[in-house]
């Protein structure tokens, strides 16, 4: 590809839903042509208008024009259709969680380096600028060694017993629901500030609506407020997870504590960590991205605002927009676009690529594994790697 840039690059994506729009729209701004995209059908992929329709995920795989697959279906499609995609060749950039067991993930990730393509998982919140910079500040040994890493991922759109989504219908989700959709944001980004991977586990999973009266179509993401109030609706008993929490025991002594819930009135998409190093403290949320907290024993705390001038490397280089500039949730998916594309152009993975890939995918779906039998054993769980 050596006269192509990244503006002759096309990509196809197949999800047509929240995260299908994020995509596309991601896409654009980083300059990639969104060639196709494939919805549930057709009709609903017309009436989501992000993007030229194509009828199957088969006709979009095969269309030799395209360069990338975007998966961003329910998680039980994952597998196939990542698989199918790497066959045909296509790079590949799959929503977390990559897979819904871990024997799907190290077949994809096998799959993806033996094809020798790019593969990446959209863990995308590390690339909120702060998260880069807290990584380099870790690195650089500015807070000292971490030792206590606190937060977790609230929300409350699964609050009410008439919320409802695909996440909730037993399968198509995996073993978890609220601690591998979103608690594997925040496992995968604590790992890539602190470098240091989660060694075991004793986790405490409850579902807190144990039936709920859900309509028998489709519900979008986020989408309860677009349900017709005549619908009909079945009610159900429920078995996934609406909240956890999770002790958690890092490599060389490291600890942490992770609370994460889909049933907090109020947070609508609160991700939050305190990282104690043996020197400093950082602290960041995505509801406030523009300040990373820095606290100090013995001096006064301070909190840095988004500034590239003021930033290490690592962070600057994912901002995007002068201080003052709010880059949140959807400038994310840009700088990990960015990122991946750099490498798609080049035709194959760096040698160490600079977003999570495969391997990433399928390391948090090792540590899910052990909070599922930490939880249904009652006890601490060894990561089996
Ligand atoms: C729903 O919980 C969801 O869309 C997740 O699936 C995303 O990964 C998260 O970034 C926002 O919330």
């Amino acid at each position: 590809m050596a006269d192509r840039t990244v503006f002759d690059l096309r990509a196809g994506v197949i999800g047509t839903g929240f995260m299908g729009r994020a995509h596309t729209e991601a896409l654009r701004r980083v300059g990639v042509t969104v060639a196709g995209v494939v919805g549930s059908s057709p009709e609903r992929a017309r009436q989501a208008g992000i993007g030229p329709v194509v009828e199957s995920v088969e006709a979009l795989i095969a269309d030799p024009s395209i360069d990338a697959i975007h998966v961003t279906s329910p998680n039980d499609q994952h597998h196939a259709q990542t698989l199918a995609a790497l066959a045909a060749g296509k790079h590949v950039i799959c929503e977390k969680p990559l897979a819904v067991t871990t024997a799907e993930s190290a077949e994809l990730l096998a799959a993806a380096q033996s094809a020798g393509l790019v593969h990446a998982v959209c863990f995308n919140q590390r690339f909120y600028p702060h998260n880069h910079q807290a990584a380099a500040l870790v690195r650089a040994g500015e807070i000292g060694a971490p030792r206590y890493v606190t937060g977790g991922y609230h929300q409350d759109w699964l609050l009410l017993d008439t919320d409802w989504n695909w996440r909730l219908v037993a399968g198509r989700q995996g073993t978890l629901r609220a601690v591998a959709d979103i608690g594997s944001h925040w496992l995968d980004l604590v790992r890539f500030i602190t470098g240091k991977r989660v060694e075991a586990v004793c986790a405490d999973l409850h579902t807190f609506i144990a039936e709920r009266d859900h309509p028998l179509g489709e519900v979008h993401t986020f989408g309860a407020a677009g349900v017709a109030d005549d619908v009909e609706r079945v009610r159900e008993a429920m078995v996934s997870d609406d909240a956890a929490g999770m002790l958690l025991r890092f490599a060389d002594g490291t600890r942490g504590t992770c609370s994460v819930s889909q049933v907090n009135a109020g947070r609508k998409n609160f991700m939050w960590f305190e990282i104690a190093g043996a020197d400093s403290c950082l602290a960041w949320n995505t509801e406030n991205p523009e300040y990373l907290w820095i606290g100090h024993r013995g001096r006064p705390n301070e909190v840095l605002n988004k500034d590239a001038g003021l930033m290490h490397p690592l962070g600057a280089g994912i901002t995007a927009y002068p201080a003052g500039h709010v880059e949140g949730y959807p400038d994310t998916f840009r700088a990990l676009f960015a990122a991946v594309y750099a490498d798609i152009l080049a035709g194959a993975p760096s040698a160490a690529p600079a977003y999570p890939t495969f391997a990433d995918g399928h390391d948090a779906q090792l540590v899910c594994d052990a909070i599922a039998r930490s939880s249904a054993d009652q006890r601490w769980i060894t990561v089996d790697r």
